[in-house]
């Protein structure tokens, strides 16, 4: 499966060409089919099919893409993500269907031999490969910080993703710095594009960010020769288009009025609404509540209960501190329409349901009624409603940033 990385490969095979002749399962190739299909069920060619069949037979014409993958500041966390499946196969197919010609942590050569696969491979496909970049370059006193056989960091950027056909950079940190970047940032680190600033480069920012965009984003550029289309800070579209709070399983508990006040709390082990503890979800763009990791439901931060940090965002992941309670600049606070999701359990009849779901269409403030009403958790002071919607946030940590007062 490493054969690539040892060497540039000496022919281009069709992604099907290759997985046929490293005996890799239909099964195993149309599984992944549907998981792109639903990291990008929109704005890519590859992608814009009814059925997985459909998107594994335009897949398979495709030429596998030459990639030269850097690695800078980082914690190898988003190649990580990319490998670490749940199905073992997953990951050996997605190294089938690019073709990885240097990556320094799953390469087998090391020192002179590595040295000479990277000068090779970027020799070999010079102007067509696609550059993907892990990290943050360090630039304070003149890179000094990180040099890779004698070279600063930015030299290596500047010369392979100079020479790229496309540079992705792939997490937080080669995007905007992230981590290696927060105070005091003593090794001056940004991203690919405060360096490279003439070259069409594609940022997908989350520490870790998903492996299906960044597949998705690859095979759209090896199939059409395109990028998808970009937001303000040139996220694609199509995966950073929407923010947590929009999808998150834990809405309902959020516009009831349900919030976790501390962690292990009542509210927390019935799977309320993290924001009181800082979630970020309403502030910040990606696809997890949609998307999970490792191809395991509920594996992502809020499904396993911690608040969404916004690690996809430039302006507070690693700026604003965790667990500190944001306001909500969009409409996503808690309408008064919605009906309670808790159904009342003996002690309120349905048609007294049916009364309070009216008045909570004509009255403000219903969110709290119902949450009062039909709590399951008495006489719990982290239930939600046992004071009035002014006071929330009050309860824990001293903020007084509820969603009532923050809109
Ligand atoms: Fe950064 Fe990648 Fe965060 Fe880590 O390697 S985006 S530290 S999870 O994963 O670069
Ligand atoms: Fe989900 Fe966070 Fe929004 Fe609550 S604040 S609904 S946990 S994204
Ligand atoms: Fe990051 Fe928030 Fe998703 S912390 S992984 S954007 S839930």
């Amino acid at each position: 499966m490493f054969d690539s990385l040892v060497a540039p490969s000496k022919v281009l095979e069709t992604i099907d060409e290759r997985l046929m002749r490293c005996g890799v399962s239909r099964r195993a190739f149309l599984q992944l089919c549907s998981s792109l299909m639903i990291a990008a069920p929109f704005a890519l060619a590859i992608t814009d099919k009814k059925t997985p069949e459909e998107v594994a037979a335009g897949l398979g014409k495709v030429i596998r893409p030459p990639v030269i993958w850097l690695h800078f500041q980082d914690c190898t966390g988003c190649t990580e993500t990319l490998l670490r499946t749940s199905h073992p196969d997953l990951g050996d197919l997605i190294l089938n269907i690019i073709s990885l010609e240097y990556h320094e942590t799953l390469m087998a050569g090391s020192g002179k031999q590595a040295e000479e696969a990277l000068a090779g491979a970027v020799e070999k496909y010079s102007g067509k490969y696609i550059c993907v970049v892990e990290g943050a370059i360090p630039t304070r006193e003149k890179g000094v910080y990180m040099r890779l056989a004698g070279r600063p960091a930015m030299d290596v950027l500047a010369d392979v993703g100079g020479k790229a056909a496309a540079v992705i950079a792939i997490g937080s940190c080669a995007a905007w710095g992230g981590i290696p970047s927060a105070d005091p940032d003593p090794t001056g680190a940004v991203g690919v594009a405060d360096l490279l600033r003439d070259k069409a480069i594609v940022n997908l920012p989350g520490c870790p960010p998903n492996p299906y965009t960044l597949l998705g984003v690859v095979l759209q550029y090896a199939d059409s020769g395109t990028l998808p289309e970009l937001d303000d800070q040139k996220r694609p579209k199509f995966a950073y288009d929407r923010d947590i709070h929009e999808h998150c399983p834990r809405r309902p508990h959020f516009d009831a009025g349900r919030f976790v006040k501390q962690f292990g709390d009542q509210g927390h082990r019935e799977g309320w609404c993290l924001y009181e503890m800082g979630c970020k979800g309403p502030d910040t763009h990606a696809g997890c509540s949609t998307r999970h990791f490792n191809e395991i439901p509920d594996v992502w931060p809020i499904g396993i209960g911690a608040p969404c940090i916004g690690c996809t965002e430039k302006s507070i992941a690693f700026r604003v501190p965790m667990f500190k309670v944001i306001q909500i600049h969009t409409l996503a606070a808690p309408p008064s329409t919605y009906a309670p999701i808790i159904a009342p359990q003996g002690k309120v009849s349905p048609i007294a349901t049916g009364l309070v779901g009216l008045a909570a269409g004509a009255l403000a403030g219903a969110g709290y009624v119902a949450s009062r009403k039909f709590s399951t958790v008495e006489d719990d002071q982290s239930v939600p409603g046992s004071g009035p919607p002014g006071d929330r946030g009050k309860a824990e940590g001293g903020s007084k940033a509820g969603p009532k007062a923050s809109v």
